[in-house]
């Protein structure tokens, strides 16, 4: 039988953002198992925006430094605030997956010196926001999803532009650079649901060059 569905399907969303469909597969259970790693050394919490609000997203981070955000602001540190200890390095999993995704994309020399890792339980969210907090917009920010699907919202450069909805399931890298790298975008509330290898969650690793 002729079989029409490609593994490997790469969809362009936007200029110069490139959906890799099931590019992490083949390393599935090396990024999960890193991410129970990192969690263990710098556990998942629901951090406070400088509006006072708890996001509903759960985040750690891996790398040089990691992006934090409390009621003085967002940034990027090389410490955990929650233990005082820097964040757990970068596993050579997540930098080869990151760079090579990155180099596919035709971002050459992408070297992520952090990766925030969000962990979406049934109902988180992410509103639509830039990221901003980067020192240099030419290098892309790579992501991967991990375990339930999500919609994901790929706006424009004006919070006001209508979204395009993507699904983004277990295994998706996306690349975004150049046009799109200050687009807003978000995440819907989460549906509940039961994942063969995260059960009721969603994880995101969001790689980017912070510095
Ligand atoms: C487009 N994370 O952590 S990944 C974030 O699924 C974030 O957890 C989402 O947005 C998540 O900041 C979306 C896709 C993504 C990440 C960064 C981008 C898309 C982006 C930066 C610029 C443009
Ligand atoms: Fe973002």
């Amino acid at each position: 039988m002729l079989d029409l569905f490609d593994p490997q399907e790469r969809v362009v969303i936007g200029e110069q953002a490139v959906l890799m469909r099931g590019r992490a597969l083949a390393v599935d259970t090396a990024l999960l198992a890193a991410i129970d790693a990192i969690a263990g050394r710098a556990s998942f919490r629901r951090m406070v925006t400088p509006g006072g609000y708890e996001m509903s997203v759960a985040m750690t981070n891996c790398g040089r430094v990691g992006w934090v955000t409390d009621r003085t602001g967002y940034r990027y540190a090389p410490h955990d605030p929650a233990t005082g200890r820097p964040w757990p390095p970068l596993p050579d999993v997540f930098a080869t997956l990151a760079h090579d995704a990155a180099t596919e994309a035709g971002f050459a020399d992408f070297f992520p010196d952090a990766c925030l890792v969000n962990c979406y339980e049934p109902g988180a969210r992410l509103s639509l926001h830039q990221d901003k907090d980067e020192q240099d917009y030419r290098h892309p920010v790579v992501s991967v999803s991990l375990g339930l699907p999500a919609t994901f919202q790929f706006g424009g450069l004006k919070r006001g532009d209508r979204p395009l909805k993507v699904p983004l399931t277990h295994g998706d890298v996306v690349v975004w650079g150049g046009a799109s790298r200050l687009v807003f975008h978000g995440v819907l509330a989460l549906k509940d649901g039961d994942h063969p290898l995260t059960a009721r969650r969603r994880f995101n690793l969001t790689f980017r060059k912070a510095l």
